[in-house]
Order: C-alpha cells, then sequence, then structure tokens
C-alpha cells in the first residue's frame, strides 16, 4: 500500500471506529453479514499445540478482502485450553492471548465487529464444564480486556451439546454475569443454546424455554443459532435437501423470537456450491431479510488458511464459495 493510501485509510478507520455500526446500517438488509475464521481452534488433539503446526491465526488480507465485499462480522474461532492452558481460572497464555488482540483490535479499527468465540461445545479438556463459577471468571477474565472496545461481541460458547438444559442455561448466566462484572457495558453478547444450538430444533430441543429466562441487565443479548441445509443439519453434506429448506428451517425460531420480542444470529451457515443450495441460500437470506425486526444477520460457516478445498471454504481466493457462493448472497446483506 502506498503512503498516501495508509493515510487515508487511517482516516477512514478512525471515522469508521467513532461512528460504528448504527450509521452503516441504513446501507444494510441485514445487520451483520459475516464469516467465521477457522484454524485457531484445530488440532484439538494436542494441547496445546504449536502455532503453524497444530493451529494457525487469521489472514488479515483475508479479513481485508472480506471487508471489500461488505463482510461486517468476523467470529473468531478459538481455543479456551490455548488462552487459559492451565484451569478456568487461571492465567493467559500471553502469545496466544496476543494473537486474539491483534485480530481483535485489527478488525474493528476498521469498524467491523469482532466475535470472540470459544469453540469449546461446552467442554474444557473434553470434559464438560460444571465449575459455573469457574466459568463465569474466564469470562470476566477474557472481558476484562475488551471492555472498553464497542465492536466486541462475546459468543458465550460454540454449540452446547448432549448436556443437561439447567447446566447450558446456567454457563450462559454465568458467561453475561462474568462479561458485565468485567465492566464490559455496551457489548453485544449472544448465548448459544444445547442441540448445538440449531435453529431449526431451537423450540422443539428446549433451548426456547428454558434460555428465555436469561438475563442480561444491559438487555443485549442476541440469541444465536446454527442453521445447516443438507439432509441431517449437520453441515457434512455438499447437498441441501430443497431450495426452501433454510426458509423452512428458521421458522418456529421467527415466531419465537417475535413472540418474546427477542432478538436472533444465525451464526453458521452453509451449502455446498450447487445450484439447489444457491436457490435455498437466497431463499433463506430472504427470509432473513423479511424478518430483520428480529434477525441480526447470518454468518457464512467458514474461512481460515487451512482449509483447502473443503466444500464450505470461502477463503480468498481459493476456497470453493469464495468463487462460487459469496457473489450470489451478498446482496442480501449491503
Ligand atoms: C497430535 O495428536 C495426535 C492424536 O492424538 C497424535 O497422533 C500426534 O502425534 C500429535 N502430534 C504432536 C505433534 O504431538
Ligand atoms: C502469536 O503467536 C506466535 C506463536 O506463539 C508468537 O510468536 C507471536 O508473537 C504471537 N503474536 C502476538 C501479537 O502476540
Ligand atoms: C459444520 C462444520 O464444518 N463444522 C466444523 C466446525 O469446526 C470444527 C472445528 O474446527 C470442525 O471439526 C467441524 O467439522
Amino acid at each position: 500500500m502506498l503512503v498516501k493510501n495508509v493515510v487515508a485509510a487511517a482516516a477512514l478507520a478512525a471515522a469508521a471506529f467513532a461512528a460504528p455500526a448504527e450509521e452503516k446500517r441504513q446501507n444494510r438488509k441485514l445487520r451483520w453479514f459475516g464469516i467465521n475464521e477457522s484454524g485457531a481452534e484445530f488440532g484439538e488433539k494436542n494441547f496445546t499445540g504449536v502455532y503453524g503446526r497444530e493451529y494457525i491465526w487469521y489472514d488479515l488480507n483475508s479479513i481485508d478482502q472480506f471487508m471489500a465485499q461488505g463482510m461486517n462480522m468476523f467470529r473468531l474461532n478459538f481455543l479456551m485450553e490455548r488462552l487459559t492452558p492451565n484451569t478456568l481460572t487461571g492465567p493467559f497464555d500471553k502469545l496466544y492471548m496476543g494473537n486474539l488482540t491483534e485480530q481483535v483490535n485489527y478488525i474493528t479499527s476498521k469498524g467491523a465487529y469482532a466475535m470472540i468465540q470459544p469453540h469449546n461445545y461446552g467442554r474444557f479438556y473434553g470434559n464438560i464444564i460444571t465449575d459455573v463459577s469457574g466459568f463465569k471468571t474466564w469470562w470476566q477474565n477474557v472481558a476484562a480486556a475488551f471492555k472498553d472496545n464497542d465492536l466486541v461481541v462475546f459468543d458465550t460458547n460454540n454449540e452446547y451439546h448432549d448436556m443437561d438444559q439447567t447446566l447450558v442455561f446456567n454457563l450462559n448466566q454465568a458467561a453475561i454475569d462474568g462479561v458485565r462484572a468485567a465492566g464490559a457495558t455496551s457489548q453485544y453478547i449472544t448465548p448459544e443454546g444445547n442441540s448445538w444450538s440449531g435453529a431449526w430444533t431451537w423450540v422443539s430441543s428446549g433451548n426456547a424455554a428454558s434460555l428465555i429466562n436469561l438475563r442480561d441487565p444491559q438487555n443485549k443479548l442476541i440469541y444465536q443459532m446454527h442453521q445447516y441445509l443438507d439432509v441431517d443439519g449437520s453441515g457434512t453434506h455438499a447437498e441441501c435437501v430443497s431450495r426452501t429448506i433454510f426458509r423452512e428451517r428458521l421458522a418456529a425460531a421467527t415466531k419465537w423470537l417475535k413472540d418474546n420480542r427477542k432478538q436472533g444470529v444465525i451464526g453458521e451457515f452453509a451449502g455446498g456450491v450447487n445450484e439447489q443450495c444457491k436457490a435455498a441460500l437466497k431463499d433463506g437470506l430472504a427470509y432473513l431479510g423479511e424478518n430483520s425486526d428480529v434477525w441480526w444477520g447470518a454468518i457464512w460457516w467458514a474461512a481460515g488458511p487451512w482449509w483447502g478445498d473443503y466444500m464450505y471454504s470461502m477463503e480468498p481466493t481459493s476456497g470453493p464459495a469464495w468463487s462460487g457462493i459469496l457473489s450470489e448472497i451478498k446482496s442480501y446483506f449491503v
């Protein structure tokens, strides 16, 4: 980049930072257009693991390319075991925290949101987290490091599953309490549900009835649900069930959000690069747009330097979804 462009970019970034999301929303159909940045959670069999061998952080140049496409939400995958390698309440690994902070600061300095997302499924070293108070402390410690940055979003944990529902509620509430106790009062928090936080099972799984009782003194909860379009909703097949499956799988959760005046975000979604999936993706994103009073947006799964030719990879420029999907869906967001 030329020096004069650096100055211009810095001025732009400063302006964006001073007047973040609210203004830009007017040009958006959905408030959040996002990508999951995935790689720092790889190699979960090798703790703590070595940077560049078991896991990788995200390419800032790729982040720039996503922003140029209109994306304004980056869901940063990482592992709790690498951030606090000893216990939930122990000190940070300085270098892993250093990388996380560097990425958050880079993204937010350009006016986009950075979602802090422990990709832990409600587990720590493979065991379901039952130390609710330790989990609160973990979140209090993490949030303290980002409390002055309005563009950080806290995701309590990725995809709780096969857990006691009351424990899932308690962990979410502890995360909310920990974040607020840290003095992080302006940021959004996204609780996730049991059953992999699926939108299609949000009501039938019992998440709806349970998590409706979460309390945030700042009233900034955005319920995070995930939705894949393949036969078992797992996101492991290239095929989508039908051209309308995305919309259909969102219906019950949408009604729940509206009936209860709650807000939601699709934190993971994807489909293969084929005509049926493209049709389903567009139809579902149109539906989210029709219901943007309750849906904030959607975050594609996934990008990251190590996905190679993975069917859903949107990593520029080698990922199949970078060339096959992005241009088809971006008009639903910006
Ligand atoms: C990483 O974990 C796998 C599976 O447990 C093991 O086979 C491999 O040797 C480990 N690699 C390193 C570098 O420790
Ligand atoms: C990121 O992690 C690597 C490997 O541990 C380390 O060398 C580097 O200094 C870290 N970066 C920051 C900004 O902390
Ligand atoms: C649907 C999907 O791709 N899920 C992936 C989520 O991330 C974990 C960890 O990177 C993968 O193991 C899953 O396959």
